[in-house]
């Protein structure tokens, strides 16, 4: 493949070998033999790369011009991803515990690793019921591997227990889509940015977590566009928001129906649109009326006339766009919160048109695809209900099997958790997800997931979770097989196979079709690639919601990724939803009305203070990946917590101090980073670290009732400072600890200590 060498980024280091751990023999461009076009194994912007591939293995990175999202940009996650690719802790052979749990992790044939595992699995469920046995699943992996995961538990193993990560991540915006909207898919692409002329970022750190959408904020910015962000934090972007709203984290409801209070006494609501497009709005607007401007800014932590500037904005744009994430959906009400957001975008009109719109900012590579490939506890492929006769009907035709013998719903996994302590389930198979890490109230998961008579893992490094299996399997990093995923924009795009697996590491594809196999179910899982089971998966969305029938991995190579829908060989997808329905059988969204409900906890005299947890640019989810990338640990070594400099001396603590922070769960000890740009109510907490550095040790698990996502970003807290570092200080440079800090709070990208006090904050 010929490409211009007048786009190489010089920045790129392509001449160290990670495996080696020294500089690698291939140090001219000449020596490069292929570049892979491909994506981006990290976030959902999923941004075009090559991989560059020397001597049979991967070396650098370049970013894609060609691709329409990144145009030739990636961020710091993105430019590293191809050193996990070599990594000397790759998992290159299958690892069992031989003589019980207190037994070591040895080296195992795959025969004898598979073997047992079957066997296992089949005395556990020949003894316990076939839903004894759960499959918790991942959205970081390509949509043929959630497809084959979900269909691997109902005709593999039986079993109506199967979930996935992304019930930690998008369950509310699921929620959300499926009340008020009726698909569960951004309504726009991101280039929609450009039309806008507001935008409403709410619970979203754009900067951080999207690093490449900024760029079209910027882009936005410059044609004019406001923006308004909602954050109980001062992110990147929020220091230059023509309103900010620093609110109290799980106040959300209270601040959306309050400007749709402004909205509709100011008569900025669009009758025309609610009137031909809507249902409901009566008793929405009902409830929102009970919220003026004063008594939201009470609940939130606001100023009254601050609400009213950001509604007056809002409402008079011609085309505005409404983004959240994690910040206002990992709540105990992030559905709820989703809903008022929806409400927000309806009452005005905003939906169907080049830069109108509301969408949430999935999270993982394939959160999008993951959540619609069946993998989902209640669901089948291509969104599909697993309760509706018609679509049990025709995806057990799909798979050569009977209606009946099709499990109904199971647990999501949050709800598994508590199964595993009541031993209702007994066994686990685990792919791409590290849960000792990532789920809330990490005492209780260590000792459900200990609890189990067998826990198998498939991952490439072995993580926290890893550590507890009783068989960890070596599977395959995203330049190792092909395969699709889908974009936070809907669109899908095709991940191309640079290298193979390392040792004796397998396509996870492969692995679990081997392990049907001693399962006696080999049969229904045919597959010699991962096109096969694209191909299988396109028939089994024929007709659905996210019907991907139309889409072939050719058409994704011509037109740089499909949008789906795309129900016909004809079609060429669909980038902008709603412009003339949406999702629901009569065409029209839904209103509903929000009562603003507080969090579960709030703060008492024990733990004054709102303890909230999220991400840095510089790791990715449970830090596996990206704590094994040199660069990107030394950026961000360890966990700390950010408070404001008021409380900060209010408790006594120093920048850079040892804190305990303590909440019912449990207490850690990190280092303290002193800014201005947090509530002073407010502790956070980045979550990428495991063992004592796991935040989730304090994290609350209570649950949204109707999708089960944990309340992550709200608890109560409280915080000293410590008598002593922790244990793990000792193997930190405190060089390093101080360089990190330093780099925190000045690098513009990472938006800590500079630009103005956080305006509109009592106290602040
Ligand atoms: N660098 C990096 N990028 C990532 C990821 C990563 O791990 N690292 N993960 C990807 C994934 S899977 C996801 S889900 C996304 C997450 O993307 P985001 O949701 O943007 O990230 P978070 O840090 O979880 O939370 C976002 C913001 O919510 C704010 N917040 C906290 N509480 C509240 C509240 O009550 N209300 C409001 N309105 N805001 C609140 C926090 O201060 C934070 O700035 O990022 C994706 N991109
Ligand atoms: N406190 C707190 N907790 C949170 C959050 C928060 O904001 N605060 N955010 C939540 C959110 S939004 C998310 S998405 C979750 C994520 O939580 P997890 O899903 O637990 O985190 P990951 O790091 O994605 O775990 C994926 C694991 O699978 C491996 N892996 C990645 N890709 C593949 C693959 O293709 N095949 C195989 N076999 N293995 C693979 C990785 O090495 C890693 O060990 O965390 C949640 N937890
Ligand atoms: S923005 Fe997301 S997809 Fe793009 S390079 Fe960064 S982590 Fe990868
Ligand atoms: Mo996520």
């Amino acid at each position: 493949m010929s490409v211009d060498k007048g786009l190489f980024n010089p920045r790129q280091t392509d001449t160290y070998d990670f495996y080696e751990g020294k500089p690698a023999p291939w140090n001219s461009e000449e020596e490069i033999e292929r570049l892979v076009p491909t994506h981006c194994c990290y976030c959902g912007v999923q941004c075009g790369m090559y991989l560059k591939v020397a001597k049979g293995k991967v070396v650098g990175v370049e970013p894609r011009y060609d691709f329409p999202l990144n145009h030739g940009m990636l961020c710091p996650k993105g430019t590293t991803a191809y050193q996990t690719v070599n990594h000397p802790d790759r998992l290159t052979y299958p690892l069992m515990r031989r003589n019980g749990k207190n037994s070591p992790l040895e080296r195992a044939s795959w025969d004898e690793a598979l073997d047992t595992i079957a066997r296992r699995f089949r005395e556990i469920q020949g003894q316990h019921g076939a839903d004894a046995v759960a499959v918790y699943s991942g959205s970081s992996m390509t949509n043929e591997k959630c497809y084959l995961m979900g269909k691997f538990a109902r005709v593999g193993l039986g079993t109506r227990h199967c979930d996935y990560n992304g019930r930690l991540c998008m369950s509310s915006a699921t929620g959300a889509n499926d009340r008020s909207l009726g698909i569960d898919r951004a309504a726009n692409p991101i280039s929609d940015m450009l039309h806008s002329d507001v935008i409403f970022v709410i619970g979203a750190n754009v900067g951080e977590c999207f690093p490449i959408v900024t760029s079209y904020l910027w882009q936005a910015r410059d044609r004019g566009a406001k923006l308004i962000v909602a954050d109980p934090r001062q992110t990147p972007i929020a220091r230059t928001a023509d309103v900010f709203l620093p609110l109290r984290s799980g106040t959300d409801s209270a601040l959306l129906n309050s400007m749709l209070y402004v909205l509709i006494t100011e008569n900025l609501v669009d009758e025309d649109f609610i009137g031909a497009r809507t249902n409901g709005w009566e008793e929405t607007k009902a409830e929102a009326l009970k919220y003026p401007p004063e008594r939201a800014a009470k609940v939130c932590g606001l100023k009254p006339e601050t609400i009213i500037e950001a509604a007056r904005l809002y409402g008079q744009a011609n085309a505005a766009m409404i983004y959240t994430a994690r910040g206002l959906e990992h709540q105990s009400k992030g559905v709820d919160n989703g809903v008022a957001c929806a409400n927000l975008a309806l009452a005005t009109g905003n939906f169907g048109r080049p830069g109108a719109g509301y969408m949430t900012l999935t999270g993982q590579g394939n959160g999008q695809g993951g959540r619609e490939m069946g993998q989902k506890a209640s669901q089948l492929p291509g969104e599909r209900e697993i309760e509706d006769p018609e679509d049990r009907e025709y995806i057990a035709s799909i798979w050569g099997i009977e209606e009946v013998d099709l499990p109904h719903a199971g647990y999501p996994a949050t709800l598994m958790i508590p199964a595993m302590e009541r031993e209702e389930i007994r066994a686990c198979l685990m792919i791409c997800s590290n849960p000792m890490v990532s789920l809330p109230d990490q005492h209780t998961v260590e000792r459900a997931l200990r609890g189990l008579d067998l826990f198998v893992v498939i991952d490439f490094f072995l993580s926290e979770t890893c550590e507890l299996a009783d068989i960890v399997l070596p599977g395959n990093v995203w330049a190792e097989d092909e395969g699709t995923t889908t974009s936070l924009e809907g669109r899908v795009i095709k991940y191309n196979q640079a290298v193979e697996p390392p040792g004796e590491a397998r396509r996870d594809w492969e692995i679990i079709g081997d392990l049907a196999k001693r399962l006696g179910k080999g049969q229904y899982f045919p597959y010699t690639s991962a096109r096969d089971i694209f191909d299988e998966m396109r028939l089994a969305t024929k007709g659905a919601k996210a019907d991907y029938f139309g889409i072939t991995y050719e058409k994704i190579e011509e037109q740089n990724g499909v949008f789906w829908p795309c129900p016909t060989p004809e079609s060429t997808g669909t980038p902008r939803l709603y412009e003339e329905r949406f999702g629901f059988p009569d065409g029209k969204a839904r209103f509903h009305p929000i009562p603003y409900i507080p969090p579960a906890e709030e703060p008492d005299e024990e733990y004054p203070l709102v303890l909230t947890t999220g991400r840095v640019i510089y790791h990715y989810l449970s830090g596996n990946q990206t704590r094994r990338t040199p660069f990107l640990l030394e950026q961000a070594p360890c966990p700390w917590v950010e408070l404001h400099t008021t409380m900060a001396q209010k408790l006594g603590i120093n920048d850079g101090d040892w804190v305990t922070v303590r909440t019912r769960r449990g207490e850690m000890t990190v280092p303290a980073l002193v800014v201005r740009s947090i509530r002073p109510d407010t502790l956070f907490i980045p979550y990428h670290y495991g063992h004592t550095q796991a935040a989730n040790i304090l994290t609350n698990p209570v649950l949204e009732p109707m999708n089960k996502i944990p309340e992550y970003k709200v608890c109560a807290a409280s915080a000293v400072r410590a008598e002593r570092a922790p244990d793990w200080a000792k193997d930190l440079d405190p060089e390093l600890l101080k360089q990190a800090r330093r780099s925190r709070k000045t690098l513009p990208s990472a938006g800590a200590n500079v630009g103005p006090r956080v305006p509109g904050v009592p106290g602040a």
